[in-house]
C-alpha cells in the first residue's frame, strides 16, 4: 500500500467524524494581483522589471543562523540592506521571524515584535507578505517539543497558535506556508519528526488548513517543500494528498517549491511540468526560497564560469514559473551573500544569492531582470543608470 493511499484512508475516516469543511470554492478568489505601484517601483529595479501581477520576493534576514554570526540583526540594523529590500522586491518572507520558536516562545505567550515590523515595513513599501510557517518539524520551541501534552491539549495548542498568528495578520498576508516539509525524500509523511503528525495523525494536516482559513479567509494557503521541483516521489505525494484534500473541500490553495539548488547537480528539468500539473488542479503555485549554491574554489571567490551557470539556473527557475499561468510569486532566499544561510549549513559552499557580500549584483541578478522584462514587465523606460543594477 502506498503511503499516500494510507493518508487517503485516514483522511477519509477523519472527514466522517468532522464537521463539514468549507467547499474548495470558498478559498480566496483567483489571484488577480494589481500592478506594482509606480511610487514603489523605481525604473531599473527587479520589481519594476516584473510583469503586472507577478511578485518578486526575498526572505527578510533575521533570527535562525544569523544569531550565531558576528553581525547585528540584518533587518533592523543594516540600512543599505533595508534600502535594497524595499527597492527591488514586491514581496517579503520572514526568514525565521514567524516560526514557532520566535513568535510563540512560551506556552500561551506570543512575541509578535519582529513579525509586526516586517509586515509594517512591507505595507510602507507596497509589498506582499508570505507568511512562513505554521506547521513544521523544525524550529519549534522546547516547551512544545519537550512538553508532556495530551492529544487534546496539543490540538488546542495548534488551533490557538494558528488562530492567533494568522488572525493577527488577517488581510495583510497574501500567502501562508501553512504546512512546511511534511514529506521526506521518498514521499513518506514525516510521522517521526513532525510533532503534529506523530502525535495527532495525518488528519491534523487538514485541520491546520481549515483553522488558517477560518482565521483569514482572504489568505492563500500553501504546502511548501524542498526537493519537490521535479516530478518525483515527493512531489507525487503532494499531488495525491492535495487531490484528496480538495475532494474533501479542505481549503488548500497552493503548492510551492522552495528551489534550493546547487550547481553541483543538474537543473530540475521537469520543474515547469510539475508546476503545471498542480496548476491544472486549480491550485496557485509559487517558487518560495530560490537560491543556487556552489562549491567554492580555494580562493573563496566564485569563478566567472560558476556565476554563469548559477545565472542560468536562476533564469530557468524564473522562466518555469513565468510560463505557468498561476505561478505569480518568485521569492529568493535572501538577495545578498552577506546574510545567506548557505555557508553556515554547507561547508565550503556559498555564493548562492544574486548579489555578493557588498551588494554588487552578479550575472544572476541581470538574468532575472532581463527575463522579467522579456515577460512584459518594466512599465517605464529604464534610465541610463539602470544597468548598474542598484
Ligand atoms: O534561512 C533559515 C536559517 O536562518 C535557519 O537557521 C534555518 C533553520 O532551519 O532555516 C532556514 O530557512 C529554511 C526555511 O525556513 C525552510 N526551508 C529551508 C530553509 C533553509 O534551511
Amino acid at each position: 500500500m502506498k503511503p499516500v493511499r494510507l493518508i487517503t484512508a485516514v483522511l477519509a475516516a477523519a472527514a466522517l467524524s468532522l464537521p463539514l469543511a468549507a467547499p474548495a470554492a470558498a478559498g480566496p478568489s483567483p489571484d488577480h494581483r494589481p500592478p506594482d505601484h509606480p511610487r514603489h517601483s523605481k525604473p531599473g529595479t527587479l520589481r519594476w522589471a516584473a510583469p503586472d501581477g507577478f511578485v518578486i520576493g526575498t526572505a527578510v534576514a533575521g533570527g535562525g543562523h544569523h544569531e550565531e554570526q558576528d553581525y547585528p540583526d540584518p533587518f533592523t540594523s543594516d540600512r543599505k540592506y533595508r534600502k535594497l529590500l524595499a527597492r527591488h522586491f514586491s514581496s517579503v518572507s520572514p526568514e525565521n521571524q514567524m516560526k514557532w520558536e520566535y513568535i510563540h516562545p512560551e506556552r500561551g505567550e506570543y512575541d509578535f515584535g519582529m513579525a509586526d515590523s516586517i509586515v509594517e515595513f512591507a505595507e510602507r513599501n507596497g509589498q506582499d507578505v508570505r507568511g512562513h510557517t505554521l506547521f513544521w518539524h523544525s524550529q519549534n520551541p522546547a516547551w512544545l517539543e519537550e512538553g508532556d501534552f495530551s492529544d487534546e491539549e496539543l490540538r488546542e495548542i495548534l488551533h490557538d497558535h494558528i488562530t492567533a498568528v494568522v488572525g493577527r495578520y488577517a488581510g495583510r498576508i497574501d500567502q501562508w506556508d501553512v504546512a512546511n516539509e511534511i514529506f521526506d525524500e521518498s514521499g513518506e509523511l514525516r510521522t517521526e519528526d513532525n510533532i503534529w503528525i506523530r502525535e495527532l495523525g495525518p488528519e491534523i494536516i487538514a485541520d491546520a488548513f481549515r483553522w488558517a482559513h477560518e482565521a483569514d479567509p482572504s489568505a492563500e494557503l500553501y504546502f511548501n517543500d524542498y526537493g519537490v521541483e521535479d516530478v518525483n516521489a515527493k512531489s507525487d505525494a503532494y499531488y495525491a494528498l492535495v487531490q484528496d484534500l480538495l475532494a474533501e473541500g479542505v481549503p488548500v490553495h497552493g503548492f510551492s517549491a522552495q528551489v534550493h539548488l546547487s550547481t553541483q547537480y543538474g537543473f530540475p528539468g521537469s520543474l515547469q511540468e510539475n508546476l503545471r500539473r498542480f496548476d491544472d488542479l486549480g491550485l496557485g503555485t509559487a517558487l518560495t526560497e530560490v537560491d543556487v549554491r556552489m562549491r567554492l574554489p580555494e580562493s573563496g571567490v566564485a569563478t566567472p564560469e560558476q556565476l554563469e551557470q548559477q545565472s542560468d539556473y536562476y533564469e530557468q527557475a524564473l522562466s518555469a514559473c513565468l510560463n505557468v499561468e498561476g505561478c505569480d510569486s518568485f521569492t529568493i532566499w535572501g538577495f545578498t551573500d552577506k546574510y545567506s544561510w548557505v555557508p553556515v549549513f554547507f561547508e565550503g559552499e556559498g555564493s548562492a544569492t544574486i548579489m555578493d557580500g557588498r551588494f554588487t549584483p552578479k550575472p544572476a541578478y541581470f538574468a532575472l531582470r532581463s527575463t522579467l522584462l522579456e515577460a512584459g514587465g518594466g512599465g517605464r523606460p529604464a534610465p541610463p543608470w539602470a544597468g548598474r543594477g542598484r
